[in-house]
């Protein structure tokens, strides 16, 4: 097991447009989230949606290493992780308001986002349940002999629930190529990770199941990179699963219909001066200008503005179409 922080890697030794992607990304998620926090309020959101904002490194830095053809699995909270995949955003927006054009034609909602041709093969609201799925996918490329890596994104909370145990004990015993990522957001619902779960590191859940188990901040993009890298690549060379624990916090209520009172004075403060967005912006500025830093920020804007409008314009599923795929 690995216990301890992994030392940030220098997005430095890497080509220059690594960083700018990689910030170019996690501003499109952060402006996605916002303008949803818009769109719930003006009441053009059905049902509730649970954001990520503060959460963007994780699955930024994580699908940085995949290919389209490697599956992710993600939760309700999944809007973040299923554009770091590559999902476009006009259809990302379109599916949230319901929109023909949707990922899943209008039909999944926020909580259901799903693009297979970019391997974002299922966001689920039932906390838990996708670890299985993750580990059928895993299954699937091993016993078909191609390369592909099977990656889950899950919360704090799930790793108190079954199916985590039995996902990462199969994965293990059959050696499958699977990355099992905790999104260790500090609570659960409205629940601190501390009143629900009797250890503080995550990460050691692994020995249990004989995986390495390997805990990063999760709000610096570089570490959770590296740590993502060295994990699919051992997957992909037929050693087995990982399970990586990326600390991190959710900026906002856990939905729509909680404002998070709960939390003690000056804990939202203090990580908030850990920004995943402003520490990646801060270690860039040794390579670039305030300037160009502000030009990837307003063409971010630029491409969350016009998917925004491009969903507005999509027409909503007609009858017919509304009963199709879907099971009754
Ligand atoms: C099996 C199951 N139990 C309970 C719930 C209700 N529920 C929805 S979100 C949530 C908290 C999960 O917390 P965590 O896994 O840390 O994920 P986070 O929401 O923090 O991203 C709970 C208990 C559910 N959806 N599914
Ligand atoms: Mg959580």
């Amino acid at each position: 097991m690995t216990i301890g922080v992994e030392a940030s890697a220098s997005l430095d030794q890497g080509p220059p447009d690594d960083a700018a992607a990689l910030l170019a990304m996690m501003l499109r998620i952060r402006m996605f989230e916002d303008k949803v926090m818009d769109l719930f309020s003006q009441n053009l959101v059905r049902g509730s949606t649970h954001l990520c904002q503060g959460q963007e490194a994780v699955t930024v830095g994580v699908c940085s290493v995949l290919r389209h053809v490697d599956t992710m699995t993600c939760t309700y909270r999944g809007h973040g992780a299923v554009i770091a995949k590559g999902a476009p955003l006009a259809a990302c927006f379109g599916e949230l308001l319901g929109r023909a054009g949707g990922l899943c034609r209008g039909k999944g909602g926020s909580m259901h986002f799903a693009d297979f041709s970019v391997g974002a093969i299922g966001s689920n609201a039932i906390v838990g349940a996708h670890l299985p799925i993750t580990v059928g996918a895993a299954l699937a490329s091993s016993y078909l002999g191609d390369d592909r890596v099977a990656v889950s994104f899950f919360g704090d909370g799930a790793t108190n629930i079954g199916a985590f145990h039995e996902a990462l004990n199969l994965a293990s015993v059959w050696k499958l190529p699977a990355v099992f990522v905790i999104e260790n957001n500090q609570y659960g619902e409205y629940s601190p990770l501390r009143s629900t779960t009797p250890i503080d590191r995550l990460a050691r859940r692994a020995d249990a199941y004989g995986m390495p188990g390997v805990l990063v901040d999760g709000n610096d993009v570089a570490a959770v990179r590296s740590v993502a890298r060295s994990a699919v690549e051992r997957a992909r060379a037929g050693q087995g699963p990982t399970l990586i624990e990326a600390d991190t916090y959710r900026q906002v209520g856990h939905s729509r219909s909680d404002p998070a009172t709960y939390r003690p004075a000056g804990e939202l403060d203090r990580w908030l001066e850990r920004d995943p967005i402003l520490l990646l912006e801060r270690s860039m500025l040794t390579r670039w200008s305030t300037e160009e830093l502000d030009t990837i920020r307003q063409t971010a804007q630029r491409d969350v503005d016009s998917a925004l409008e491009m969903a507005l314009a999509m027409p909503e599923p007609t009858l017919d179409e509304m009963a199709k795929d879907v099971w009754a």
